[in-house]
């Protein structure tokens, strides 16, 4: 019997340990595990009943992701779930952690599910490009109903057990120890029969057959959020099957589905992301014992709506944190702001009333600087001025304590030029959130050419701690992310003065998977910032920007002035396509000398995405990010790329580079320098190589 899993005997109760740290994925080895296992116990006269538990931080955490690819390798799990759920002998799953996944499944193959009220359970395999497949798309309807189970399995969201307890997914939500209550459990349940196995349950086939709307409804709902994305579909389509057909025909058909999933691009792309967000949290010079410095209280200088949603952010985490602007009414909107994007949040639901208060009493405004000298972090987010940023570190540097981490929230400064401002500059790093704070999901850490080690740790673990995917990146302007949403957006301005309009490229942006083209965006973000920022640069830029530099010049700033790119209604944030633009378009063009043209879909994208691509090959040999997926997790979880098509890096390489270098090419001769191809992208693609092949920075 392998050592992943164990069995024992207490008393007539025979135990299933699963042991295969650190999630107790169901590795072969674990599957081959648990198949011996229940055979032993099933074999063994004395066993009565059975419980099923996890050592570790949790239980069975779904199948190993990283053998997939690999082809199938027995035992199947299919199969072991079967030899659970057939067991003459009452089994007991006990569950405590996260049960997802094939872990679920598995339980689900169990008579009974007993958990701790903290457990989670779910089945996240839609957001892997795949669907449950070994019987969860077949067993979890028949137990908690068609409507919920379609839900659960095309969210991949998890639920707590006291929602799985309601819905009868768990028999039990246990407080004390465990292991003590599923035995005694099972202890009581182990002359019941028959046993309940979820293949025979008819009840929920039943009432689903008689609401064909069910499905209709739903499909349109999952159609809609996808966006593109073939996985939720197949999801529904196996739970369709399971109301249609008998439980092993409907097992066959997941099979199926399943086999097809596990073999697309688009799983690969999500599972290249699942992988990508955790390698991102490892940073090769600064290794996991690295010291870190304590973060217990925090300071936030600049109560705007960035400063507003990173003092939120950090109370949301426990950390106290003092809210600090210049004049009293500044701090008073500031938080009125907090109290409001709170409210919004307990009216959905998603945060008790007292947990808000909570969270707000972590929160002290301020308008004097009396709680600088203790703050263990200080995060400024103040206007974004090189002279007015330089002024305040030094300033900061006179009161704040030796082993306060100094962070700047710029999101396009020389995080080094900050630094010099102080006498400590091994102290000073970039923490760049994007706006909304509270909501996304990225924080880019700049690190400084001496921003120390203990600095660098203690920042990379702030962002777990804050619920952030953090992603260590250099000195450059705009970083990552904005330096190559530059570079696309860029492009997106020249298409429109050539022939498209803004309205075609946003559909081809947004076909491709993208929540929004650059033209709503612009217009959701301001026109006006990015014409700020081009107007305060010595060097303008080429004529490319000349439809919204001028837009911005009639005072058409997008949704806050009801009108940019595209018209808005009152206080509508729906894009409505503006006559009047596509006459400043053809105006500005026929100045420029541009000959207008019909521009293809195809061309609109290539040109978007090659730019960020190129300019993301750029970053890499100059080691601005430590490996391409880092670039992949920045776009993905800060600027809305697609997660089913893998970030930009790595849709390139399904793309093959060769044939990205050759369009990067056909696009330098056309539109001349600005396309210059990455000396990277032409040796790696001259190499029959990939981005993702790429030895970390
Ligand atoms: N397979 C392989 N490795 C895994 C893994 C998995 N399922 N889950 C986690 N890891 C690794 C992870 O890469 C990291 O490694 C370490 O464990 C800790 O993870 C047939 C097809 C459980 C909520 O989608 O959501 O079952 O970086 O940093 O923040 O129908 O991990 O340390 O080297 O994320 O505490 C379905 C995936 C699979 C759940 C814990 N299951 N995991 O979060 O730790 S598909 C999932 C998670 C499936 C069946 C189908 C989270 C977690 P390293 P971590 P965490």
């Amino acid at each position: 019997m392998s050592q992943t899993v164990t069995f024992e005997k207490r008393g007539s109760i025979g135990i299933i340990h699963v042991d295969n740290p650190p999630v107790n994925a169901l590795s072969r080895a674990v599957r081959q595990g648990l198949l011996d296992a229940i055979r032993g116990a099933d074999a063994d006269s004395d066993v009565k009943a059975i419980v099923l538990a996890c050592r570790g931080r949790t239980f069975i955490a779904g199948a190993d992701i990283s053998e997939f690819g690999q082809g199938p390798l027995e035992p199947d799990l299919g199969a072991v779930i079967a030899s659970y759920e057939a067991s003459e002998k009452p089994v007991v799953a006990a569950i405590h952690g996260t049960a997802l996944g094939g872990g679920l499944e598995v339980a689900l193959g169990c008579h009974y599910r007993i958990a701790v009220a903290t457990a989670k359970l779910g089945l996240p395999e839609v957001k892997l490009g795949l669907l449950p497949g070994a019987g969860g798309t077949q067993r979890l309807p028949r137990i908690i109903g068609f409507e919920k189970a379609l839900s659960l399995i095309t969210t991949g969201e998890p639920i707590a057990a006291g929602e799985a307890k309601s819905l009868g997914l768990v028999d039990e939500v246990v407080d004390g120890e465990l292991e003590a209550a599923a035995i005694g459990f099972a202890e009581r349940i182990a002359a019941t029969r028959p046993l309940p196995r979820a293949r025979d349950f008819t009840t929920h086939v039943e009432a689903a057959k008689k609401n064909p709307e069910l499905f209709e409804k739903a499909k349109k709902d999952v159609t809609a959020r996808a966006r593109g994305a073939g996985a939720p579909l197949r999801c529904l389509e196996a739970v369709r099957v399971a109301i249609e057909r008998p439980f092993d025909e409907g097992l066959s058909r997941e099979r199926e589905l399943f086999a097809e999933a596990v073999a697309s691009t688009e799983s690969a792309a999500l599972r290249h992301v699942f992988f990508a967000e955790r390698a991102a949290a490892k940073i090769p010079d600064v290794p996991a014992d690295t010291p870190t410095l304590p973060i217990r209280s925090a300071a936030v200088i600049g109560a705007g709506t960035m400063g507003g949603g990173i003092a939120m952010v950090l109370a949301n985490a426990g950390i106290a944190v003092t809210l600090i602007d210049r004049e009293q009414s500044f701090v008073d909107k500031g938080v009125e702001i907090i109290k409001k994007n709170y409210g919004a949040t307990v009216k959905k639901g998603k945060l008790s009333q007292s947990e808000m208060e909570v969270r707000l009493a972590r929160i002290t405004p301020s308008s004097n600087w009396d709680a600088l000298p203790t703050a263990d972090l200080v995060i400024e987010a103040v206007f974004e001025e090189m002279g007015l940023k330089k002024e305040l570190f030094t300033r900061l540097d006179g009161v704040c304590k030796k082993d306060a981490i100094l962070a700047t929230n710029t999101s396009s400064l020389d995080v080094d030029v900050i630094a010099r401002a102080t006498s400590r500059p091994e102290q000073v790093i970039g923490l760049h959130f994007f706006s909304p704070a509270n909501v996304m999901r990225l924080l880019e850490i700049v690190r400084g050419k001496v921003t120390s080690k203990e600095v660098v740790a203690s920042a990379m673990k702030l962002a777990k701690q804050i619920n952030k995917v953090g992603v260590l990146v250099g000195v450059c302007e705009g970083f990552v992310g904005n330096r190559m949403l530059h570079k696309y957006a860029h492009e997106a301005q020249h298409l429109l003065l050539e022939g498209a309009l803004p309205q075609q490229v946003d559909r081809v942006i947004t076909a491709f998977g993208f929540a929004m083209g650059p033209m709503a965006t612009s217009d959701l973000a301001g026109i006006d910032v990015g014409w700020r920022i081009r107007k305060a640069k010595a060097k303008p830029e080429r004529y490319g920007w000349g439809v919204a530099d001028r837009l911005a010049e009639m005072g058409h700033f997008g949704q806050k002035t009801g009108s940019g790119f595209y018209k808005y209604e009152d206080g509508s944030r729906v894009p409505i396509p503006n006559p009047e633009v596509e006459k400043l378009i053809v105006e500005i063009a026929q100045k420029n000398g541009v000959e207008r043209r019909s521009i293809s879909d195809h061309e609109i994208l290539d040109r978007c995405l090659f730019a960020m691509i190129n300019e993301g090959a750029k970053i890499l040999e100059e080691k601005i990010a430590l490996r391409s997926s880092d670039i992949d997790t920045v776009w993905i979880n800060g600027y809305g790329f697609p997660a089913h098509r893998g970030g930009p890096m790595f849709y390139a390489d399904t793309v093959g580079l060769a044939k990205v270098l050759g369009t990067v090419q056909e696009f330098g001769r056309k539109h001349g320098k600005a396309w210059s191809p990455a000396p990277l992208l032409v040796r790696l693609a001259g190499e029959g190589k990939t981005f993702g092949a790429l030895a970390e920075g």
